[in-house]
């Protein structure tokens, strides 16, 4: 099947420069040079040196969480095994505190909701090997406007949510005053740098300002779209957008295409790993959106799938992108530690297809042969495959390979 590479400049580039490198340094040329457009990681805290993976509460429960399912909810990533697969982050998202500031001007979990306090949660998380995830806002009010937010409070939320143990932080854009995003987020990344904690900072601006282009420096990851929600058409929409920032990723620093709706009940199990496997293969930040105290086999099936895990946590950490797009036909790869390659042939039409993917899409000389590895099926396609790789996929499904190229 014939089809066109797209019209991207940046993709021409790389391709041109397939030509006449080795698979490892044609991808670490082409791709990883984006990373040094930002200027010296000021965060560099040691965190997230591949992509984060936990839970967060949003796309499942809104606002109607409370303790006792996030503290249900660590109970299930470890009894699900997830936990130990790479699952750690348990984030709360809006919500979690009291309407005001307390007397002295610090944040406080709700009591009708939280009890314990977030430091108990935090104790709660941390005794399971897990850590704590905690949410905030770059103005006045949080999104929900059910709680204050932190612009002008900074250092002090910084330092509060240090004191209580969080590990990770979500900085929505809410009830601001109309000053850039970029100022505002970079004031909590110099909060963060100041206290001790070794915290994961993600900056939620929903891609307004291009912040590939400056968050890299601040913080560990950040949203390049607004939100997710559960249907096929906001994954294809937002897998395409996140893809133009691919340059810029690398560990430590992350596109993030928002969090799972895995398991939440919108799509077929076929769009769901096509979701998994895309956002994997992007470095996408891996959470949780669903409600796993009741996930079935076949959701717990496709998130704890170890082998399209180990591809977001590969070491080399760039960020695979669409190599070729026609009539919803998809081919996207990207480069793998050991010169391996990780390749998904994605089918967004109505009807099943055949669709191929040319060694020479990934920089193999046609005669390269190279061990074939389905990552769904958890098979060896072949052990001495050459030129090319054809599957015949399903409307809204994907076939996930690795290709382990061997000495011709
Ligand atoms: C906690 O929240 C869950 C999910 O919204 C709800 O089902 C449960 O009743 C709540 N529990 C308490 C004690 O409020
Ligand atoms: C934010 O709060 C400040 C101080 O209370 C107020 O002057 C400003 O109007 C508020 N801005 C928004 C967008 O609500
Ligand atoms: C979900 O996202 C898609 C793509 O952005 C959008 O077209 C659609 O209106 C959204 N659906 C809902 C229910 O918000
Ligand atoms: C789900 O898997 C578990 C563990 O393998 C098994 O005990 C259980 O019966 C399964 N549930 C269903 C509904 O298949
Ligand atoms: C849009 C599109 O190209 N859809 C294809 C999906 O697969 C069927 C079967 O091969 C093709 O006929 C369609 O053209």
């Amino acid at each position: 099947m014939k089809m066109r590479l797209r019209a991207n400049f940046i993709l021409a580039t790389v391709v041109n420069l397939w030509m006449v490198h080795t698979v490892a340094s044609l991808w670490n040329i082409g791709i990883g040079h984006g990373r040094h457009a930002n200027s010296r990681f000021l965060l560099d805290n040691g965190v997230s040196r591949t992509p984060p993976m936990g839970w967060n509460s949003w796309n499942h429960f809104w606002c109607g969480i409370n303790e006792s399912v996030v503290m249900s909810t660590a109970d299930a990533l470890v009894s699900t095994g997830l936990a130990s697969l790479g699952y750690k982050y348990v984030n709360l998202d809006d919500c979690w505190a009291e309407s005001e500031r307390d007397e002295n001007g610090k944040l406080r979990g709700k009591t009708s909701t939280f009890p314990s306090g977030i430091k108990a949660l935090a104790d709660y998380v941390h005794a399971r090997g897990l850590k704590l995830g905690i949410y905030a806002d770059a103005g006045n009010r949080t999104c929900s406007n059910q709680m204050p937010g932190s612009l002008h409070h900074e250092y002090e939320d910084a330092k509060t949510f240090a004191q209580w143990g969080v590990d990770y932080i979500k900085y929505d854009n809410c009830y601001h005053d109309g000053t850039r995003n970029r100022e505002r987020y970079i004031a909590m990344g110099h909060a963060l740098q100041k206290i001790k904690r070794p915290i994961h900072f993600s900056l939620c601006e929903w891609g307004q300002e291009d912040p590939a282009k400056w968050a890299g420096a601040y913080g560990h990851s950040w949203r390049t779209t607004g939100d997710i929600n559960d249907t096929f058409a906001s994954v294809t929409w937002i897998a395409d957008l996140n893809n133009r920032w691919g340059r810029y990723a690398g560990p430590g620093r992350w596109n993030d295409p928002d969090m799972l709706e895995v398991g939440n009940g919108g799509m077929t199990m076929d769009e769901y790993r096509s979701h998994f496997s895309i956002w994997s293969l992007m470095k996408a930040p891996l959470l949780i959106g669903c409600d796993l105290r009741s996930a079935s086999n076949r959701t717990l099936r496709i998130l704890g799938n170890k082998e399209v895990i180990e591809v977001n946590q590969d070491s080399l950490g760039v960020q695979g992108r669409k190599l070729r797009s026609k009539d919803g036909l998809e081919v996207w790869a990207g480069p793998l530690s050991d010169n391996r390659v990780v390749v998904v042939l994605w089918n967004r039409s109505e009807l099943r297809a055949l669709i191929t993917a040319a060694w020479r899409d990934f920089g193999l000389s046609p005669n390269t042969p190279a061990i074939v590895r389905d990552l769904w099926k958890h098979k060896y396609v072949s052990m001495n495959k050459r030129d090319r790789l054809t599957a015949s996929v399903a409307p809204h499904a994907c076939k996930m390979y690795v290709l382990t190229p061997l000495q011709s």
